[in-house]
């Protein structure tokens, strides 16, 4: 159920006041978008099947405390993390709910449900020293070093362990000319350092951060430029937002052009709730550093009733059928292969149409399996060969020679595309 209408003058204030302080001049998210972004949050918290943490994140950095959606996705994150941290979920998850029930003003170290209690931080911990061993001794965590950067955010927020001796693990890996780390994760790294930096006392420690902190976001700065407004890609773009908003003593006398990367963001109208849901801290200035730091007492902003429009019915595509060339390779594990095959699909149809037409025309050769995840469904197996954490392989989707920027449920090929599927390390 959407939460309560309430006028748009809300939202007004919620973008000119508190969260807005630090906003610059044209750099503001239009209200209306806000509120579309809110009404897709509120939408996925119905219809997703896994609680997600980092809409939980939104919902309370955005102000939108009120919501009937927001209250039942507190709830369900505080059940599965009872049941599920400790054993079944990665250092990453944890730290993502962690920061969600901080940002909500709930303790994540007496976590309770159904009877049952977590300690979130000290299972964080946990995961968290077995992520830098391995990071030391391989050059490579267990998970991520997106997730790594989630970990060591939430343990300094919370004043959780050693996390000042895994940030200077991590300001090494940024200083490192050879590591070729992604935006996404350059950016919740840094937010990491800063958390740190504004902590620490060791001199040698501060300097360090300095360093990596003053690389990356000139980095960003030279991005954006480039990109004309964009930084890495128009998803990654909001996560180094929250860098610049937060990192301009790292940057100066440099100065950032908000307005063109917040135009950049918001003009894309974002669909997917993840998107959102990453995009929406920097775009009412309120960074994942503020989440130990929220007021739950001010008065919650709710948001408008959604009146469904045709264009947020999910209807199957009927347009006139387009031709797709599908082909799977593998030379990187036990037999080659290379193998490819044309189908027909109706215009407008997802990667993953195509991938089912296949499926259907040649089960043997194309057969294909999913994982669902906090992006929607993530293809972990074609042709019997799965990619592995252990061994870091994945199948990796290319346009021609351009590897794809969404998955299979959002991409939508052209007539006459050729989409290939490699099986690749990372
Ligand atoms: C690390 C990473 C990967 C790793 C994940 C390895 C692992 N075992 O964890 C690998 C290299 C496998 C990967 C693959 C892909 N990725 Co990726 N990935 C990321 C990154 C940098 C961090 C994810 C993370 O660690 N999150 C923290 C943990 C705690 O959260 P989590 O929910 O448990 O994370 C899971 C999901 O994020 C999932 N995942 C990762 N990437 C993708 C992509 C898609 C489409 C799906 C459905 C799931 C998924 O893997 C994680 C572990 O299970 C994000 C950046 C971001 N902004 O989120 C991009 C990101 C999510 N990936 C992206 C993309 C495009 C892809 C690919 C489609 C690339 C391609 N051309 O093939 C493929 C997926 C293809 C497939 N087989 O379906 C985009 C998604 C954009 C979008 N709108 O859909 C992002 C946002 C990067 C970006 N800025 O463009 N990715």
């Amino acid at each position: 159920m959407l939460g309560a209408a309430l006028s748009i003058g809300v939202l007004l204030a919620l973008l000119g006041s508190g969260a807005a302080g630090r906003a610059l001049q044209g750099c503001a998210i239009p209200p209306q978008e806000l509120t579309r972004m809110l009404q897709i949050l509120e939408r996925s918290v119905a219809e997703s099947e896994m609680p997600n943490p980092s809409v939980l994140l939104a919902f309370n950095l955005a102000g939108a405390t009120g919501s009937n959606a927001r209250q039942q996705l507190l709830k369900q994150i505080e059940e599965e993390a009872v049941k599920r941290a400790q054993k079944d979920m990665s250092s990453g998850q944890v730290a993502l709910c962690t920061l969600a029930l901080l940002s909500s003003c709930r303790d994540p170290q007496h976590v309770e449900s159904q009877g049952l209690s977590v300690n979130l931080p000290q299972v964080l911990q946990q995961k968290t020293r077995k992520e830098m061993a391995r990071l030391e001794e391989y050059g490579v965590p267990l998970t991520t070093l997106y997730s790594v950067g989630l970990d060591v955010l939430a343990l300094c927020l919370t004043r959780t362990g050693d996390y000042e001796q895994d940030a200077v693990i991590l300001a090494k890996q940024l200083l490192n000319p050879e590591s070729q780390i992604d935006v996404d994760t350059q950016a919740v790294v840094a937010l990491a350092l800063e958390c740190v930096y504004d902590q620490t006392k060791l001199d040698g420690t501060r300097d360090l951060l300095h360093d990596a902190l003053k690389e990356v976001a000139n980095s960003f700065l030279d991005k954006q430029a480039k990109g004309n407004g964009v930084i890495g890609n128009i998803y990654s773009t909001s996560l180094a937002m929250q860098v610049l908003e937060t990192a301009s003593k790292f940057y100066a006398p440099r100065e950032w052009d908000c307005a063109q990367a917040f135009s950049a963001v918001y003009s894309h109208q974002l669909q997917q709730p993840m998107a959102v849901a990453q995009a929406l801290p920097a775009l009412v200035h309120r960074p994942y550093l503020d989440v130990a730091s929220l007021d739950c007492s001010v008065v919650a902003v709710t948001i408008p009733q959604l009146s469904p429009t045709p264009s947020q019915a999910t209807t199957a595509p009927e347009g006139p059928p387009i031709k797709v060339y599908y082909s799977v390779t593998n030379n990187l594990k036990g037999k080659p292969f290379d193998i490819s095959i044309t189908v027909h699909v109706p215009a407008g149809s997802t990667l993953l149409a195509v991938l089912q037409a296949a499926e259907k025309e040649n089960p043997k050769e194309f057969s294909f399996k999913t994982k669902p995840t906090s992006w929607g469904p993530m293809v972990v197996s074609i042709h019997g060969l799965a990619g592995s954490d252990t061994d870091r392989t994945f199948w990796e989707f290319f346009s021609g020679a351009d590897s794809l920027q969404e998955g299979v449920s959002v991409y939508k090929p052209r007539d006459g595309e050729h989409i290939r599927a490699v099986f690749s390390t990372y």
